[in-house]
């Protein structure tokens, strides 16, 4: 277990050099270690992307890259695709190569494959992002597909979210059910370019004033045509993180940590083959592996 940390802080040290292939391994380390690296970034600039499948998502992120790297940012995206994680990833670099752009040395994209993180993948996600940030990433782009709460959860762990919906009303209740909207700082109806977006964002806007929280915008955008993406930037760069939001954070990566050291006890199958012919209560069962846990970190 030391030597995998110490293998760990040697590719963090590479990659802070600038060593492409070693911030490589350092992601793949990060989500595949048995146990969840630590680091510490003094300041991350860090945006979680989620909304339905197919809302253009990665067609978005690919422009606000672009936007990003003309003004000298440099950009890393982690693609979260629950379904399939590797085309997701591909998919999304061929999108911010649109127009035949090269990726270049300020764009970093990674696809993230969540079945292969011991616990799941949503308490690596901190770590990540927190390496990158110390390897000078200056914007952090995490995207997830927002269909679920587990997804939408790993969204929840950046400074800022980004809700991008489509021009489908179907879409949007999706989003309110998962809660989704009500935790978006920015929300942006993509797809302007087709009929239906307009009174998509105008049935938000309405959502959002009934739940008496007008105070955040609806922005109307075209991902294809390239329409109000620098509007949609700027609105997300001056949105100041809500005062909930570092609660937020700190409660996601507490449960998931707390949730993978769990799942991941090797005494985890032999406690539960004990509830099932009830040798030990549940109670029993908590106590055992927490303090087993707390030992084990000490
Ligand atoms: N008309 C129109 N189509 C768009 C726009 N943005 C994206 N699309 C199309 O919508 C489809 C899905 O786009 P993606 O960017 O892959 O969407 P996504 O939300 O990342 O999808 P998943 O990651 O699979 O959930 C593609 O065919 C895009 O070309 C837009 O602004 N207008
Ligand atoms: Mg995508």
């Amino acid at each position: 277990m030391a030597l995998e940390l110490s293998n760990i802080m040697q590719l963090l040290e590479l990659a802070i050099s600038g060593d492409r292939r070693s911030l490589s391994r350092l992601m793949t380390k990060i989500a595949e270690s048995p146990q969840i690296p630590q680091f510490q970034s003094e300041s991350s600039w860090t945006l979680g992307v989620t909304g339905p499948p197919g809302a253009g998502k990665s067609t978005l992120i690919g422009q606000m890259v672009k936007h990003w790297v003309s003004v000298g940012e440099s950009v890393a995206v982690l693609a979260l695709d629950p379904t399939s994680p590797i085309t997701g990833g591909s998919f999304l670099a061929d999108r911010i190569r649109m127009g035949g752009d090269d990726l270049g040395e300020t764009v970093f994209v990674r696809s993230i494959a969540s079945g292969n993180s011991p616990g799941g993948i949503s308490p690596r996600i901190w770590p990540m992002c927190q390496a990158l940030s110390l390897c000078g990433w200056t914007r952090i782009v995490i995207e997830t597909v927002g269909s679920g709460q587990s997804e939408f959860r790993i969204a929840a762990l950046a400074d800022r979210i980004l809700l991008v919906d489509g021009p489908d009303r179907g879409d949007i209740i999706q989003a309110e059910k998962a809660g989704i909207l009500e935790l978006a700082d920015v929300i942006a109806v993509n797809k302007s370019d087709l009929p239906g977006a307009v009174s998509s964002a105008q049935s938000i806007r309405t959502s959002l004033a009934l739940s008496g929280d007008d105070s955040r915008e609806v922005l109307l955008v075209s991902a294809l045509e390239g329409e109000g993406i620098e509007k949609l930037i700027s609105t997300i760069e001056s949105c100041e993180p809500r005062s909930e939001r570092n609660e937020m954070i700190m409660r996601e990566r507490l449960i998931s940590e707390w949730d993978s050291l769990l799942v991941t006890h090797p005494e985890i199958d032999e406690i539960i083959a004990k509830l099932c012919i009830g040798s030990i209560t549940v109670n029993e069962a908590i106590h055992i592996l927490s303090s087993s846990i707390v030992q084990s970190r000490e």
